[in-house]
């Protein structure tokens, strides 16, 4: 709760700093050069009190120390002078909020790390909080030295360099990726934080040129259906794209963010299938071979495929569904401070458009409310909804369901296992619900 001041208490300190010239360091000031406070050393010492050296890490009573109405010490000194570092890093004080490795995996090459989604705000995953899912591990690649190949069924087959990419018209779009093994541990053994169980979804602008672009300059032969998409990294992941997609929305991207890809995000060239699952955008792509027909790779037989109760195999799931879950208050983040006003606030997004409406829930289902959905609500992009809340303190069961503007509803875990049985493995969906506990901490209910 915030802490009532009166304006008398106000009064006092700030006469007091003012007799004392504490406030105002400006980098003419006199106090400050008269002591010989020079800029190189005020720059070290503020540049140690940026790393958190001198800042006390326990916060200090409130009223006291650097707490309002009082001066805080970071006001009385020069800041970090310009470039530190160059390239800029997150607060120390945000130092925890970093990808988490699965436990799942004993390699560290075929590998994947979760996005903190509890502490993110908005619809944009930072570039350094990306989820990774990497087959053979993240490949160093020299720009100069990749080249992507197009061939098969194409009149021209045809071998760019990166520039030659770059000078084709470019397109900037935001759109989230998420793993078809997003949530997979909640079909059996639900993990407690919401990073573990949804943090294999990121968004983030997307700049590159057009997959239509490039089957145009290399021309695609009649007959031809589908395309190839192989992938420079030791794994050399393929996938078979239908060359509808290929034509409509599919990108070829080497930027995110603004900024060139992360390696992690396959540097220096990537395909993105906007709303497909996220092992279909290969990364650090080396060739595209066009053909009649799907090439079945392992990646799209032995793996990504879930098999039915029945013993059947479903064969390729593209688009992901519409999925939502609460990121505030969530397992693994903070514990909700005491009964009163909170915002609810968590995601939503479909594979097959738009997010047309979320629903939320503070009782378990048996009522439900519609949230807010911050504006623009793009097509297969991350969307955030809010819902105002008084919470009365006792114990709650919070969840939220997404529509999409197809309008299929996201289902429960109930009708998810009613489908797909105990035996699938990818392309879990349902309702996530958060018990929220009366001391305010939260778990997974698993239901
Ligand atoms: N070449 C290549 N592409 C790949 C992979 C890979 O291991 N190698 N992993 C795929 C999988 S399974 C996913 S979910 C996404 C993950 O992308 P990200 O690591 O940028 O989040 O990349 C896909 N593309
Ligand atoms: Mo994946």
């Amino acid at each position: 709760m915030p802490r009532e001041v009166s304006e008398q208490e106000v009064r006092a300190v700030l006469e007091a700093e003012r007799a004392e010239n504490i406030r105002g360091a400006l980098p003419l000031d006199r106090r400050q050069m008269l002591r010989g406070a020079v800029w190189g050393g005020a720059a070290a010492a503020a540049a140690a009190l940026a790393r958190g050296a001198a800042v006390a890490q326990t916060a200090p009573a409130e009223g006291t120390g650097n707490l309002p109405p009082n001066t805080p010490e970071w006001m009385t000194q020069q800041g970090a002078p310009i470039l530190s570092p160059p390239y800029g890093l997150p607060s120390e004080f945000e130092k925890d909020v970093v990808r988490q490795p699965t436990d799942l995996t004993a390699t560290a090459t075929a590998s994947w790390s979760f996005t903190p989604l509890q502490d993110l705000h908005g619809i944009i995953t930072p570039n350094g909080l990306f989820f990774e899912r990497h087959h053979g591990g993240v490949p160093a690649i020299d720009p100069e030295q990749h080249r992507l190949m197009v061939h098969g069924m194409v009149e021209r087959p045809v071998i760019f360099t990166m520039n030659d990419l770059m000078r084709f018209p470019a397109v900037s779009r935001i759109h989230f990726l998420e793993c078809s093994g997003n949530s997979l541990t909640e079909y059996v053994n639900p993990e407690p934080s919401v990073q573990t169980t949804h943090g294999l979804v990121s968004c983030c602008e997307w700049t590159g040129v057009p997959l239509a672009t490039i089957l145009q300059e290399a021309g695609v032969e009649s007959g031809a259906a589908w395309v190839l998409a192989e992938g420079a990294d030791a794994a050399a992941m393929t996938r078979s794209i239908p060359l509808s997609k290929a034509f409509d929305d599919a990108l070829l991207a080497y930027s995110q963010n603004g900024e060139r890809l992360r390696p992690e995000q396959g540097y220096p060239l990537r395909l993105l299938l906007p709303g497909y699952e996220g092992n279909m955008s290969i990364k650090w792509l080396r060739r595209l071979e066009v053909g009649p027909e799907p090439w079945y790779t392992r990646e799209e037989t032995s793996k990504y495929t879930d098999l039915m109760p029945d013993g059947s195999a479903r064969k390729f799931t593209f688009a992901m569904e519409a999925k939502s879950v609460i990121t505030h208050p969530a397992g693994g983040g903070k514990p909700l401070g005491g009964p009163g006003f909170h915002e609810i606030s968590g995601l939503a997004w479909s594979g097959y458009g738009r997010i047309s409406r979320v629903d939320v829930t503070t009782d378990g289902g048996r009522n439900w409310r519609t949230a807010e959905l911050d504006q623009p609500v793009l097509a297969k992009c991350l969307t955030r909804f809010r819902l105002p809340w008084q919470w009365n303190g006792e114990p709650a069961l919070l969840a939220s369901r997404a529509i999409d503007e197809s309008g299929y509803v996201q289902p429960t875990r109930e009708q998810l296992l009613a489908v797909r049985g105990q035996n699938s493995v990818y392309h879990y969906n349902a309702i996530q619900t958060w018990r929220l506990a009366e001391s305010g901490e939260v778990s997974n209910a698993a239901v």
